[in-house]
């Protein structure tokens, strides 16, 4: 007996749709999995993320709140107050906090609010654009180096004995520079050597750099998996 053409098409099309269902879905619980994992890690404390516009921060937020990444692509902040968002673990609560956005053409109006939150932090996420970097983009150098001269500044004024913010550099967007999919850790290590983020994370109490994407899922989860290393 022979089988129509099309009803062998259909089947192999409904195979392949199940195929990638599947994975779609593992892929989404090994998300949900390394995001618990994570946020355990920093019960209690307070979170900050700063950043330039468009580097990824309303993505890491809404994925850190259990969102799906087509779902933190939808997530929008408020512009005039920013985003807040507490979450239980257990009988504690880690609250995450994103300032919102400030012009491009006025870099220095974004400190006021980013310093309040970082004198209000356990943690602070800077996150900056790591396909810039590594192209040695002269702009994204430069306000980097002033964001991380600034924090430098924050942490000198603080008074003795007062708690010290946790600065983690993350280098997102790397998905935009062909090296990183050939070879991450090589990457990360060009990126740890680059100007500003070598000098700035000596100056920021050897903070640690976490390298990746939070353009896809797959590469977000391991961005999030590395940054948990550094939560202690
Ligand atoms: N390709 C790629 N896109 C990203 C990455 N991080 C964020 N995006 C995208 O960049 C845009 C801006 O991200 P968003 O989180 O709103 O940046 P924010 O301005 O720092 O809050 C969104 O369309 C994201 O999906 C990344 O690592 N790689
Ligand atoms: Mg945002």
């Amino acid at each position: 007996m022979q089988v129509p053409a099309n009803v062998i098409k259909a089947g192999v099309g409904v195979l392949a749709t199940g195929v990638i269902t599947v994975v779609t879905l593992a892929l989404k619980q090994h998300l949900v999995r390394v995001v618990h994992k994570v946020n355990k890690l920093w019960a209690g404390k307070r979170v900050a993320i700063l950043g330039r516009q468009w580097v990824g921060k309303t993505t890491l937020l809404a994925l850190l709140m259990g969102q799906d990444l087509s779902a933190a692509r939808k997530t929008t902040v408020d512009p005039n107050t920013g985003a807040s968002f507490e979450l239980r673990i257990g009988k504690k609560t880690v609250r995450f906090r994103v300032r919102h956005d400030q012009p491009g053409w006025a870099p220095e109006l974004a400190y006021k609010g980013w310093r309040e939150e970082f004198d209000d932090a356990d943690f602070v996420l800077y996150l900056f654009r790591a396909d810039l970097i590594a192209r040695g983009d002269r702009g994204t150098v430069a306000l980097v180096e002033r964001d991380l001269n600034e924090f430098k500044s924050w942490l000198e004024q603080r008074e003795t004995g007062a708690p010290v913010p946790k600065v983690i550099l993350i280098g997102t967007w790397a998905d935009r520079s062909p090296e990183f999919a050939k070879d991450a850790a090589k990457f990360t290590s060009r990126i740890r050597k680059a100007r500003p983020i070598k000098l700035g994370a000596i100056k920021l109490n050897k903070a640690d750099l976490v390298v990746g994407s939070l353009g896809a899922e797959e590469d977000s989860a391991k961005l999030i998996a590395s940054l948990g290393e550094f939560v202690r």
